[in-house]
C-alpha cells in the first residue's frame, strides 16, 4: 500500500511532536512546518530527525510560517499531503491580549491560508485537514458540559482568532466539499507542555521548589477549572477525526473538570508534600502542613504558593467541562490517561528534569531558569 503523506504546522510544539511520533508509527511520511528562530526549536522532536542524506526519510522540515501564504502554497505544492494538521497558533491565551493582530494573522487567518492553498492547489479531493480548534471557544459559560451544539462565547482574542479558524473550516467544507473538520479540544498537558501554561508552570515549579532550586510559585486565578486530558491521548483523536467516511466536527474531553488549586495541591501530594491553603483571591497563598518525602527538606508552614494579580486576564474563561460523547461513540476515542496519570507523568519528568540541573550547579555550572 502507499504510505500516506502528512503535514504539520506547529511540529516543533506540544502536540506537533506527540502527533508526529503517532504518524511515523503508523508508517506515514511526515512532513513539518518550522519557523526560522535565532537558536534551535526542535528540542521536542530532536528525536525524530533524520539525517537527509540517509535513505527512505520518513521525516522532513520546512521552513515557514502561517503568516506567508505563498511559502504555504509552495510547501503544499510540494508535498501533495494526503492529510494536514493545523496545529501552529499563537496558542498563549493571556499573551493574545499583548499580541491580538499577530494572533488573527496566525490563528484566523492562518487557517485560511491552509484551505486556500488546498483550494488553489486543486487537492480538495485528495487532502483532508485537520484545523486545531479549542474550548475556549466556548469562553462565557453558556451550557454544561459543552458539546458540539454549545454555543460559543470567545473571551480572548486567542478565542476570537480561533471562532473564525473554526468557520472557514466549516465554511470550506460545505462551500467546497473539502474533507476539513475541527477537533474541538479541551486542555490537554503532558511533559512536553510549554512551561508558561498552568500545569507546567506548576509541575516544573514545584519540582524545583522540592529540590531547593525555586522558592515559590507565583500563580493567577485559582479557582478557575479546567478539563484536563494528556496530549498523548488527544492526538490519537485527531488521527481519527481524519479517518472516517464523512468529515465532521468532534469535542475531544475527559467530561472531568479541575480546579487550578486542585491542580497545585495534587503536583504537591505526588512529591509526598501536602499544603495548606488560606486567604482568598489576590491574597491566597499556601504554605507546607507536611512533608513525608525524606529526599525534600521542606519546613511546615514555608509559602510554595502566591497569588500574583498580574496573571489574572481581562476576560477569564472561568468554567470548562466538556462532553465526549460524540466522539467516545463515533471515533471509538478513549483517554488512556486520568488527572492522576497525568500529573504522575508531569511531576516524575519534571524531577528528572531537575535533578539534572541541581547536579550540575552543584558541579559548579550555573544554570539560569526563566520563570513567568
Ligand atoms: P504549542 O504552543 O506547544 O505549539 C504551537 C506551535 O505553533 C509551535 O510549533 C509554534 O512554533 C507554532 N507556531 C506559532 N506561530 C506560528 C506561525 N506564525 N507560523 C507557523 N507556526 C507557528 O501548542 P500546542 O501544541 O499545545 O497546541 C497545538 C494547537 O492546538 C494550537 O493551535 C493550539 O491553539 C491548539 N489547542 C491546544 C490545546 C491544548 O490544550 N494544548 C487545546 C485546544 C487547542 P514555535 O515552536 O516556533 O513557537
Ligand atoms: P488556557 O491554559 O488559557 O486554558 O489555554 P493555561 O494553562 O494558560 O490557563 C488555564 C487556567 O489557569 C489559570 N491560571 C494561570 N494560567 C497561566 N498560564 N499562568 C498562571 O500563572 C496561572 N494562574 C492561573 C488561567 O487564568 C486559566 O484560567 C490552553 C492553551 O493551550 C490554548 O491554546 C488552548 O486552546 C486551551 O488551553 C484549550
Amino acid at each position: 500500500m502507499k504510505k500516506k503523506v502528512a503535514l504539520i504546522t506547529g511540529v516543533t510544539g506540544q502536540d506537533g511532536a506527540y502527533l508526529s511520533e503517532l504518524l511515523l508509527e503508523k508508517g506515514y511520511e511526515v512532513h513539518g512546518v518550522k519557523r526560522r528562530t535565532s537558536l534551535f526549536n526542535t528540542d521536542r522532536i530532536d528525536h525524530l530527525y533524520q539525517d537527509l542524506h540517509e535513505n527512505d526519510v520518513r521525516f522532513k522540515l520546512h521552513y515557514g510560517d502561517l503568516t506567508d501564504s505563498t511559502n504555504i502554497i509552495r510547501i503544499i505544492q510540494e508535498v501533495q499531503p494526503d492529510e494536514i494538521y493545523n496545529l501552529g497558533a499563537m496558542s498563549h491565551v493571556k499573551v493574545s491580549f499583548d499580541t491580538p493582530e499577530y494572533t488573527a494573522n496566525v490563528d484566523g487567518l492562518g487557517t485560511l491560508r491552509i484551505l486556500e492553498a488546498v483550494r488553489i492547489l486543486g487537492l480538495t479531493e485528495k487532502t483532508r485537514i485537520y484545523q486545531a480548534s479549542t474550548s475556549e471557544l466556548y469562553g462565557l459559560v453558556q451550557e454544561v458540559p459543552q458539546s458540539e451544539k454549545t454555543p460559543f462565547y470567545p473571551r480572548s482574542p486567542y478565542a476570537v482568532a480561533k471562532i473564525y479558524g473554526y468557520w472557514i473550516t466549516v465554511n470550506y467544507r460545505e462551500a467546497y466539499n473539502m474533507y476539513a473538520c475541527n477537533g474541538i479540544l479541551f486542555n490537554h498537558e503532558s511533559p512536553l507542555r510549554g512551561e508558561t501554561f498552568v500545569t507546567r508552570k506548576i509541575t516544573r515549579g514545584a519540582a524545583r521548589i522540592a529540590l531547593g532550586l525555586q522558592d515559590k510559585i507565583y500563580l493567577g486565578n485559582l479557582d478557575a477549572k479546567r478539563d484536563w486530558g494528556h496530549a498523548k491521548d488527544y492526538v490519537e483523536a485527531m488521527w481519527l477525526i481524519l479517518q472516517q467516511d464523512t468529515p465532521e466536527d468532534y469535542v475531544i474531553a475527559t467530561g472531568i473538570t479541575t480546579t487550578v488549586r486542585d491542580f497545585v495541591r495534587m503536583t504537591f501530594e505526588e512529591l509526598g508534600i501536602e499544603l495548606a491553603f488560606e486567604g482568598e483571591g489576590a491574597t491566597e497563598t499556601a504554605k507546607v502542613l507536611r512533608c513525608t518525602n525524606p529526599e525534600y527538606q521542606l519546613p511546615v508552614g514555608k509559602e510554595v504558593i502566591a497569588v500574583d494579580p498580574a496573571y489574572f486576564r481581562p476576560t477569564e474563561v472561568e468554567l470548562l467541562i466538556g462532553d465526549p460523547t460524540k466522539s467516545k461513540t463515533k471515533l471509538n476515542w478513549e483517554p488512556k490517561y486520568d488527572l492522576p496519570a497525568l500529573v504522575k507523568d508531569m511531576i516524575e519528568a519534571d524531577v528528572a528534569l531537575f535533578k539534572r540541573d541541581a547536579y550540575l550547579m552543584e558541579g559548579g555550572h550555573k544554570i539560569f531558569n526563566y520563570h513567568e
